[in-house]
């Protein structure tokens, strides 16, 4: 790098993107395959954030953020620039002066369809304006897109899909909802439950359309029968959704901006949205006209005031959530008169590394891992829903679990490889190996073995009533990982209809705001069906999509 402009343009001229700085970063360096490092104990480059801006992490001109390291605790200290000085945020929150100075300037811009948040929900917002033939821009607060359902693993539940059907699965639309509504403790909304029910199958067909891999079925906690749709081979469903929504998004020609953090949204004096005040990292505070906006922001699972104030006794928990999960929307909605459902909901997941933000996903109790306690001992079916299997939890001595399983498991679920990589995995040759590594009592383990391989020969757990049982544990080695529960997801959030739209204190609609994804309240009551999340955002990140370029290009 010798001149300025190995980096930038001439006149420098940076865009919130980063876009042709991060061009150039490639030009020389190759793309990630080529920077794949043999030296490293694991590959930054080669991760399930996908492909990310190189700026995300290397800055430039300031100390690296190794975001990596917002969950895991890898060594940076080889990491290029790390010399240079730190610099503060940019994103200082909200700064009303320039907020205002912003809305007085008038519109920078103006565009049909805005789109806050590029997570799952963001871009099928996206792209179904787009499809519905509305111009749209899509914002996104962090360096990269993704959001939370970027790190999710577990997989999309949907009802009557040709994986079902092939695998022999018999289920309805209206078990769907039974089981979403009795895992939500009859809380839900019942209309939205429904919607997320019968348009389920087509989601996953559209995202399959768009060229992601969704061929494997699985069980997640609280349904009846196996309609979690993930990736075959046992790659964790997050990455591949998102990857296939940024290329897509990128396809259709969506201007995306990163670094761009939607800081108040503009009503007039009839109380219709009309736009939105953006700080760009680079461009500063500036306000974007638009006919509709669609909230996508996500839950508030990381932001430790929100959760203090709505759910205090979660406050110290730690939390498996993505560092963009900060209810910035509804805090936007709130502000202008919207509506809340449920806000005081906050899932925890029962089957979080202990003393980590590392999700175990579901999926590995799904494929046949057991829970035990400190002892050895089960306490609670492994399948049951995430509240009463957290509940569970922290009813045991020292409030935390191990997840057990056999080396049939390790080769089955390759998220569990990763987790090995991690070094949160004990091994034992033996079960009584494994319960001296782990400090289980061994007879206590064996039998909890024995009695587990009766049931799976049976077919019937007669401790806990487990109805799903599809693997023995019989394979060496024999594994554990430490688990415990961690803040997961915020049921609550902003009310919305049918149709998407946000509704205020009244319930009637505010026009030209409409959301969908973890941001709204109602779909899931008072606790959330694993599989759920992705259903939501993808079924109802389209409707709010579409209605939002309907309603701008009527008006
Ligand atoms: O929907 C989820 O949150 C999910 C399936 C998580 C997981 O355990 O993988």
């Amino acid at each position: 790098m010798d001149s300025c402009q190995s980096c930038h343009t001439k006149p420098i001229n940076v865009s919130d993107s980063e876009t042709h700085e991060n061009a150039q970063c490639k030009s020389c360096h190759g793309d990630y395959a080529e920077l794949a490092n043999d030296k490293l104990q694991f590959d930054p480059h080669n991760s399930h954030l996908g492909d990310i801006n190189c700026t995300s992490c290397h800055k430039g001109h300031e100390e690296p953020k190794f975001y990596c390291n917002e969950c895991h605790s890898f060594d940076q200290k080889d990491m290029p620039f790390s010399g240079a000085k730190k610099k503060a945020p940019w994103d200082n929150g909200w700064d009303q002066e320039k907020i205002q100075k912003a809305i007085a300037a008038g519109p920078r811009e103006t565009t049909q369809v805005l789109v806050v948040g590029a997570g799952s929900a963001g871009f099928n917002a996206s792209l179904a304006a787009k499809q519905a033939g509305a111009n749209v821009i899509l914002v996104e607060k962090a360096p990269f897109s993704g959001g939370n359902s970027m790190i999710s693993a577990g997989g999309m539940n949907a009802v009557g899909t040709k994986q079902q059907k092939d695998h022999g699965v018999e289920d309805s639309v209206e078990w769907f909802i039974e089981d979403a509504m009795k895992g939500g403790r009859q809380q839900n909304d019942k209309k939205l439950v429904t919607i997320l029910a019968e348009q389920s199958a087509e989601g996953v067909q559209w995202l399959e359309s768009l060229g992601a891999n969704l061929e494997d079925l699985k069980r997640s906690g609280g349904a009846r029968v196996d309609r979690t749709h993930r990736p075959l081979g046992g790659k964790s469903s997050g990455p591949e959704i998102i990857d296939t929504l940024r290329q897509a998004t990128k396809a259709q020609g969506i201007d995306t901006r990163l670094n761009s953090r939607v800081v108040k949204l503009v009503v007039n004096d009839d109380h219709t949205v009309v736009g939105a005040v953006v700080h760009g990292k680079h461009t500063g505070y500036y306000m974007i006209a638009a006919k509709s906006v669609v909230l996508a922001t996500g839950g508030y699972g990381m932001n430790k005031e929100m959760i203090a104030y709505y759910r205090p006794t979660m406050k110290d928990m730690t939390s498996s959530n993505n560092v963009t999960a900060t209810g910035d929307g509804v805090l936007l909605a709130k502000e202008i008169g919207a509506s809340m459902t449920d806000i005081d909901w906050v899932q925890a997941h029962p089957t979080v590394g202990k003393d980590s933000r590392i999700l175990i996903s579901e999926t590995v109790r799904g494929v046949g891992a057991v829970m035990v306690n400190k002892d050895g001992n089960r306490f609670i079916s492994e399948l049951t829903t995430r509240d009463k299997a957290s509940d569970a939890i922290l009813k045991q001595p020292g409030q935390f679990a191990w997840l057990i399983f056999d080396n049939q498991l390790y080769k089955k679920a390759k998220m569990v490889r990763g987790y090995d990589h991690l070094n949160m995995l004990y091994k034992g040759d033996t079960i009584e190996k494994l319960a001296e590594k782990t400090g289980m009592k061994v007879a206590d383990l064996a039998k909890t073995v024995s009695d587990y391989n009766g049931y799976v020969a049976a077919g019937k757990d007669n401790a806990f009533g487990r109805d799903d049982m599809p693997l023995n544990m019989t394979q060496s080695p024999y594994y554990a990982v430490k688990v415990a529960p961690g803040i997961h997801h915020t049921m609550g959030g902003v009310a919305i209809n049918p149709e998407a739209s946000v509704l205020d204190l009244q319930s009637k609609p505010i026009s030209g705001l409409f959301a969908a994804g973890e941001v709204t309240g109602g779909v899931h009551g008072h606790n959330r069906l694993g599989g759920n999340a992705i259903a939501d955002t993808v079924v109802f990140g389209r409707i709010a999509g579409d209605n939002a370029a309907k309603h701008a290009l009527k008006t």
